[in-house]
């Protein structure tokens, strides 16, 4: 994704700061100085314009944008929101245009013509004033998603589960990815990638935040994004739970997560008891991320997801 080149979002101020400077370097190179306050407004309307229009076209097509990120900002602002905040910037940057030549002309035909450009001037600032809040607004969306992960097409690992289960220090093990581990649930508050070399062969990790068994209405967009990731990224998702309920939650109440996970996707889900140093829980695979008890075994049975699905998928393209 191309998120990290999205520029800086300028504020109403900086953009009419920059068009007039912009409108006052292009008249010193002008001869004919009787019409300077015409060119002067022309010149501002204009750049407004073009100013604006590179603030909307930094920001991706939301309709072709891949599910996960789309689904994500609609989590955490609302697509029509942002498509709101779009469309404010592009109503001024059209009034620029359109209404620009004409005030330029009315400051060339005025006796007064000083007074009528400070008059243009106040019009065209007021309607870039108009959109200040949506370029605030599109500016603390950028300062986001510049930071969201990038998030390759290759084999993925999702790990799911409940919060302080242990998904960030399983990632820290196996993969290049170094999210915090603490002993407090909801450590983890955005997704995090990390990759595996096996041989030649790459591996895609997403550790994400810690998910509660309740009902959708009730999840904070953190959860939310969490989920997103299982729903749009999984090849399988590796749902992590804690016998000893040191995380803090009874472990039917992360059973019951498991079964609504393996609801939402087709991905198969590996169920894997964490912190068998402490307890042992009988009918899963165990591990602990502490000793590394378990973690090869864990590792080998995604290795098997991964090369099923190859060969799936070189089945599904041989001729019948
Ligand atoms: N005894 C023991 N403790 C573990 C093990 N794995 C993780 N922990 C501890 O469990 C706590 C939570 O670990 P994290 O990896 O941050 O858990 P998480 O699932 O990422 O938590 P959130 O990000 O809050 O959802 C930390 O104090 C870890 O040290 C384990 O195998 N054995
Ligand atoms: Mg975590």
């Amino acid at each position: 994704m191309e998120f990290e080149k999205i520029p800086t979002v300028p504020t109403a101020d900086e953009v009419l700061d920059r068009c007039f400077r912009r409108a006052a370097a292009k008249m010193k190179e002008k001869k004919n100085k009787d019409r300077a306050n015409e060119e002067f407004v022309r010149a501002v309307s204009q750049a407004i314009h073009d100013r604006l229009v590179r603030v909307m076209r930094s920001f991706p097509e939301f309709e072709t944008l891949a599910p996960f990120y789309r689904d994500t900002v609609d989590i955490l602002w609302g697509i029509d929101r942002v498509k709101k905040a779009l469309g404010g910037v592009g109503w001024a940057a059209r009034w620029a245009r359109t209404h620009g030549p004409g005030l330029a002309y009315q400051t060339r035909k005025s006796e007064t013509p000083q007074v009528i450009r400070k008059r243009a001037v106040a019009r065209l600032s007021s309607v870039v004033h108009q959109i200040d809040d949506d370029l605030r607004f599109l500016n603390d969306i950028r300062n986001v998603l510049r930071k969201l992960p990038h998030v390759e097409d290759e084999f993925t690992v999702v790990i799911a589960g409940y919060p302080n289960v242990g998904k960030s220090s399983f990632i820290r093990l196996v993969s290049s990815a170094t999210p915090e581990v603490a002993s407090y649930p909801f450590t983890t508050k955005g997704i995090i990638v990390g990759h595996r070399m096996t041989g030649r062969e790459r591996m895609q990790f997403i550790d994400t935040p810690g998910v509660l068994d309740r009902p959708a209405e009730e999840r904070n967009a953190i959860e939310r994004q969490a989920l997103t990731a299982v729903v749009n990224l999984a090849d399988v998702i590796l749902c992590i739970i804690d016998a000893t309920e040191h995380c803090g939650y009874p472990i039917e109440e992360q059973v019951r997560l498991i079964h609504e996970i393996e609801s939402l996707t087709d991905a198969p889900v590996l169920v894997v008891a964490n912190k068998s140093d402490l307890v042992y829980f009988d009918g899963y695979l165990n591990m602990s991320t502490e000793t590394g008890e378990g973690i090869s075994e864990v590792v080998d049975t995604l290795m098997g997801y991964r090369e099923k699905k190859v060969s799936d998928e070189k089945g599904e393209g041989e001729p019948c």
